[in-house]
């Protein structure tokens, strides 16, 4: 299997689930460490501008967002699948909610109450990513304690989902649905135990975090940013696979840009060069790296044709 390259940093929740899809999978893999914020001159030339964490590297193709990570690592590595065919419906719901209403509540709680333990830079970044002026750190107060009754209705819907004794959240099967679940949990307690009690009234769900951590990380090496760069100049960008797109899609060969649906709208432009239900590719040029083919999940991006 070619060399994956994952582009992370430590406190990222989302890195943290693409590592213990490592984990569970054994994969070896290269951590390059990339800054948690603006500018990250060593990941736009790979990515055509997308700055969000992870990112995937292998060769000269780049993937972003776990949602498509995690389905890739699944065609590199079909053993112990992310996603048993089974409870394919079942898992994709569950680790949509887990992504949308219990993350969002979840990360300004945890990050409100630990944020002088966070890099200070992250708050004047954060705002301007969501194109929102500064919050003072008062404010930044004020959204933890709105935001910590969220975080306490949605524990005991985890709790319950565990209750019967299963191993995993969908069953016998670990799947995407734990991991996407694990992930923000896994930040309460990340960088200080300030928010342990949180989680004391859920044996269930202490048991559960308890089996993933166990998975560990896989086999982790680490690589400099240059060094990943000087990769992706000298490989070529897979072929792309037949596309199979919608009467609406922008035909393949048409100049498109791409943005995620979310908060953070930053555009990435360049030629379509593959399209299907799950996956659009995207081929970008840079001078440092030359031709790469940036990947992103069709759910959860807003995909337009542009004019020459
Ligand atoms: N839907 C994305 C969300 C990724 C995301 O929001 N990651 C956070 C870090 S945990 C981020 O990108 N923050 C801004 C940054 O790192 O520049 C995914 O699944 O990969």
């Amino acid at each position: 299997m070619d060399q994956l390259i994952l582009h992370n940093y430590d406190f990222s929740n989302y890195a943290e689930k693409v590592r213990v899809a490592f984990g569970y999978k054994d994969l070896d893999w290269a951590s390059v460490i990339i800054p948690p914020v603006l500018p990250k001159p060593d990941l736009v030339p790979l990515t055509g501008g997308y700055r969000r964490t992870p990112v995937l590297q292998i060769g000269a193709d780049v993937y972003c967002d776990t949602r498509l990570i995690v389905k890739v690592l699944d065609r590199l590595s079909p053993q112990r699948p992310l996603f048993p065919p089974a409870t394919l419906g079942m898992a994709t719901a569950i680790a949509a909610w887990a992504e949308s209403e219990l993350v969002r509540p979840l990360i300004l709680y945890v990050s409100g109450i630990n944020q002088d333990v966070m890099p200070k830079e992250l708050r004047t970044d954060r705002a301007k990513m969501r194109g929102l002026p500064e919050p003072s750190i008062e404010a930044i107060t004020r959204a933890a304690q709105r935001n910590a009754p969220l975080v306490r209705v949605q524990l005991p819907l985890i709790e319950n989902m565990l209750a019967d004794g299963r191993e995993w959240i969908c069953g016998d099967r670990f799947s995407v649905a734990d991991l996407a679940v694990y992930h923000p949990l896994w930040f309460i307690t990340d960088r200080t135990d300030r928010l342990q009690h949180e989680l004391t009234p859920y044996p269930a769900i202490q048991a559960w975090m308890a089996r993933i951590r166990a998975f560990g990380h896989g086999r982790q090496t680490t690589m400099s940013a240059a060094d990943a760069l000087d990769i992706a100049r000298d490989a070529l960008p897979r072929p792309p696979g037949r596309s199979s797109s919608q009467p609406e899609d922008p035909e393949p060969g048409s100049l498109v840009s791409i943005r995620p649906d979310d908060y953070a709208k930053d555009n990435i432009s360049g030629e379509l060069v593959f399209i299907d239900d799950t996956e659009i590719a995207i081929l970008t040029r840079h001078e440092r790296v030359g031709d790469v083919v940036v990947h992103f999940p069709r759910l959860g991006y807003d995909l337009r044709k542009r004019s020459k």
